[in-house]
């Protein structure tokens, strides 16, 4: 039996939550076409009868700004420490001297894989410079190319994991997949869809924080606040008439349901909370302790 832990990182955007589903064979990361969509190490936990593998996504790495940034680089750092695996991922269309930069500050001790994601979107001559420009760097074990976002390589990396995935006993139930509680990813599917709705700063100035997540005879009732910072922020959220925030409730209810397997009754609330991010009490609060 083999078992251990492998760990996603990379840029902002560059695919790490859709290769975790990818991975998985289901849905567990949000995932949004905007950069800074992950906040937390998300861990996913793939079982089968030959190995264990705890994959974990974690946000894109970035030079903080907001103390909202540095707790999601301390959740970096902390997958370092336990990783036996890493999974270095690059867009293939983006600057990969930077992404060199990046893996390189990581000082990894694990073995890592490079990965060029998005295939779909370029040529085989782009790819080949990608795979030539990494072939040279000394943290680099492997390169794959895969499309995270239809699949493709992942049955490949898979079997390129297992090659340095250590012997061990699985960490967890066999029925387990992830080690977050369902309201955690209650509040991420509505994050999603404000990342979905939503342009300009007002993504990364929100949050979504469930209250009240109780299970009645035939249904689940979850109420969930949504945290901004302005008073105008709000009024774009909830929308003309309530538009928006109808959209926004209707869509993550659907997904939810599909999630806890359940009916659910869905409230949103929006709630005003002046710098959040850099409130150290409120981010606690928050659920970036
Ligand atoms: N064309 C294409 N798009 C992809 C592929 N993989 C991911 N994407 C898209 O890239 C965007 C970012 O994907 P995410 O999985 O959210 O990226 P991430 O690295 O988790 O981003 P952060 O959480 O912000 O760090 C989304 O619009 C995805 O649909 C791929 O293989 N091909
Ligand atoms: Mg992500």
């Amino acid at each position: 039996m083999k078992a251990g832990f492998v760990t996603i990182f990379g840029k902002p955007n560059a695919g790490k939550s859709t290769l975790l589903n990818a991975l998985l064979g289901e849905k567990l990361a949000i995932v949004s076409p905007k950069v800074q969509t992950t906040r937390h190490r998300i861990k996913g936990i793939l079982t089968q009868p030959e190995y264990q593998i705890i994959f974990s996504d974690t946000p894109g790495i970035i030079e903080p700004k907001y103390k909202l940034h540095e707790r999601m680089m301390r959740a970096v750092k902390s997958a370092i420490e336990d990783a036996d695996v890493a999974l270095l991922l690059v867009d293939v269309n983006e600057a990969w001297e930077e992404c060199d930069a990046i893996f390189s500050a990581l000082h990894l001790k694990a073995p890592a894989i490079v990965i060029i994601n998005k295939t779909d979107t370029a040529n085989a001559e782009k790819l080949e410079k990608g795979k030539t420009f990494f072939s040279t760097k000394p943290y680099a074990k492997e390169i794959i190319s895969i499309a995270a976002l239809n699949g493709s390589g992942i049955a490949e990396l898979l079997q390129t994991i297992l090659k340095y995935l250590p012997e061990g006993e699985p960490f967890f139930a066999e029925d387990e997949i992830t080690d977050l509680p369902e309201r955690f990813f209650v509040a991420e599917i509505i994050r999603e869809k404000i990342y979905r709705h939503l342009e300009d700063e007002i993504p990364y100035q929100t949050t979504v924080v469930v209250h009240e997540f109780k299970q009645k005879s035939s249904l689940i009732k979850i109420s969930a606040n949504i945290i901004v910072q302005r008073e105008t922020q709000k009024a774009i959220i909830l929308g003309e008439g309530g538009k928006m925030i109808k959209t926004i409730g209707s869509e993550a209810r659907k997904e939810i349901e599909t999630f806890v397997g359940q009916k659910v009754f869905l409230e949103l609330f929006v709630k005003v909370r002046p710098k959040w991010r850099e409130n150290d009490t409120l981010l606690k609060e928050y659920g970036y302790g």
